[in-house]
């Protein structure tokens, strides 16, 4: 007799070809925007900030008090990402504050019970789609006001003993939690049209932590699959060994040195990275990414066959921190003239090797090779060897042309004066487009 498919370890069944149709568009699109946005937002210092400070619900509750995003702009907010070169958005509908930022059936604890009193992710789904940018829905497994989510490992009061779980939990069901989960998750695959990505966060399966069991992982993302079937998931449901249990793999916060792989496979990956270090807005932050370093994190992502979903932490009036704002800025203008050492691009064939201070990024329809440089200027520069394709290529002056040859010296007829060499420096310039041979 066959299995049925869950002991089989398979939850969605798809070829291959079909998973690759699947996230073409995001594989495609490369960079897209996180946001950050909840009550958190008001108290202006980290996301996490409820439990950094131990708050009970009711200390808690003055930010749901006076919580009203009075400047908010969704369409403002939306042609800054697109203005950046950002294809797709994805934004916190419910945090770990357990806070909903839009119209839940399941909860009075949700932004039309604010002063706000609107459904804001309604507001913010209809500008994103208008701008032509695609959807994404974070959802936290996590609940810290819920009354039946269970203490655990991540709380201040994380339990040692089987004895401290129990006397923390008592009353506490976390199967009603689920219950609740689950059907939360089912009025955001339902409510709001099409669905591109949705974002789960996050698991820690252990003693007193928490896993597939815990959510029900395996029925939940059934009944997502099944409600939409174009979404794309991360890998934060605990199910990393089931087949079509996730989508994409969610490096965060650190550079990724090479393209992550399973089984020596090589696997959708997007690393998701903040201005700051914070995901929240935080107003007393200072550690900055400067755009070079943001631009520098994109063009790596790319270069390793990545994607990059860059963070924004909005503030509870609605606005964005100006540093976000200048930094938005100054990527858009590189990607105005570079966008297509982005999109569509991966990492190069093997044979190409990175010099020093650069990166490479290839693109496979149109089979052209990206040179990055990221020092300036970079004077009578050869890039090593390529096997029958490209022998040198010799950036000449100050990188205002290059040459390209079959063999170091002997340039002969192969010369090739690139057309619009440019560098990443100062941002406003085509990089280095090199027709490979
Ligand atoms: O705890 C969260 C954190 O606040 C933030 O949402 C990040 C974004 O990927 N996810 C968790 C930490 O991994």
């Amino acid at each position: 007799a066959v299995l049925p498919a869950i002991c089989q370890k398979v939850i969605w069944s798809e070829t291959p070809e079909q998973k690759k149709d699947r996230l073409a568009w995001w594989t495609n699109d490369r960079f897209g925007m996180f946001i950050h946005w909840g009550l958190y937002s008001q108290a202006a210092r980290h996301e996490w900030v409820k439990k950094r400070e131990k708050m009970t619900n009711d200390e808690y509750q003055k930010y749901f008090d006076l919580f009203n995003p009075d400047l908010f702009d969704p369409t403002e907010w939306a042609r800054k990402a697109k203005e950046a070169g950002m294809k797709y958005a994805v934004i916190t509908t419910k945090h770990h504050e357990g806070f909903c930022m839009y119209d839940s059936d399941y909860t009075d604890y949700d932004i039309v019970n604010t002063p706000y009193g609107k459904d804001i992710l309604k507001e913010w789904v209809d500008a994103f789609r208008a701008e032509g940018l695609k959807i994404g829905f974070y959802y936290s497994l996590i609940d810290w006001h819920h009354p039946d989510f269970t203490i655990d490992s991540r709380h201040p009061q994380k339990p040692k003993t089987d004895d401290e779980y129990k006397s923390l939990n008592k009353g506490r069901d976390m199967a009603v939690y689920r219950k609740y989960l689950h059907n939360q998750v089912r009025e955001l695959m339902t409510n709001y049209g099409q669905v591109d990505i949705l974002w789960l966060d996050f698991s820690y399966p252990g003693k007193y932590g928490k896993g597939k069991e815990d959510w029900g992982s395996l029925e939940l993302l059934k009944m997502v699959r099944e409600l939409q079937p174009g979404v794309i998931v991360n890998d934060r449901l605990d199910l990393k060994d089931y087949e079509g249990g996730w989508d994409f793999t969610t490096p965060e916060q650190f550079k990724v040195q090479q393209w992550p792989t399973e089984n020596g496979v090589r696997i959708p990956w997007e690393t998701c990275q903040t201005f700051s270090g914070s995901w929240g807005y935080y107003r007393d932050e200072h550690t900055w990414k400067d755009t070079k370093q943001l631009l520098v994190l994109l063009i790596e992502s790319v270069s390793k066959g990545g994607n990059l979903l860059l963070n924004v932490g909005p503030t509870a009036r609605g606005m964005f921190d100006y540093r976000a704002d200048q930094a938005l800025e100054a990527i858009g203008s590189w990607m105005k003239f570079n966008d297509r050492s982005i999109y569509g691009c991966t990492q190069a064939p093997e044979e190409f090797e990175a010099p020093d201070h650069t990166l490479l990024t290839y693109n496979p329809e149109t089979n052209r090779l990206y040179v990055h440089l990221l020092d300036y200027p970079m004077k009578n520069f050869l890039m090593p060897g390529f096997a029958g394709k490209i022998k040198y290529a010799q950036f000449l002056h100050d990188a205002s042309e290059i040459k390209i040859g079959k063999s170091h010296g002997a340039w002969g007829k192969e010369k090739t004066r690139a057309q619009d060499v440019n560098l990443l420096l100062p941002v406003t310039k085509p990089n280095v487009e090199i027709p490979v041979i």
